[in-house]
């Protein structure tokens, strides 16, 4: 991992140059789908809140980080299956780092990055 200092306009620079985006949202399912059916189960999903900076950055407890997931699921998981394909998972990824950088704002921040956090990319 590594310290870095980020601010909302790289954020945001990040999520708006789609092909590299996509291609992280694309790694990122791929290894969260840990039994390779094709979907996030939350189970999956949530294994990942364990290790990645981008959720630490804005979580503190675990009661928080659950509730958090029924946002999301109930938000993104359209057909209401509690799992989530690709595109579910990337306009869920999108919105979280949307709230990243709003939270972030202007002023820059000094973040820890682990080595296969979304973030490490935007910088
Ligand atoms: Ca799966």
């Amino acid at each position: 991992m590594s310290v870095s200092i980020i601010d909302s306009s790289m954020i945001e620079k990040f999520i708006n140059n789609s092909e590299a985006f996509e291609k992280c949202i694309e790694e990122r399912f791929n290894v969260l789908d840990v039994n390779k059916d094709g979907v996030l189960s939350r189970d999956e999903l949530q294994n990942d809140t364990n290790d990645s900076s981008y959720v630490e950055l804005a979580l503190q407890s675990k009661e928080e980080v659950d509730s958090l997931y029924n946002v999301l699921f109930e938000k993104f998981d359209v057909e209401k299956k509690g799992t989530l394909g690709r595109k579910e998972f990337g306009s869920l990824m999108k919105e979280v780092m949307l709230a990243m950088a709003h939270g972030v704002g202007d002023t820059p921040v000094c973040i820890i990055l682990h080595e296969d956090s979304l973030l490490k990319k935007a910088v």
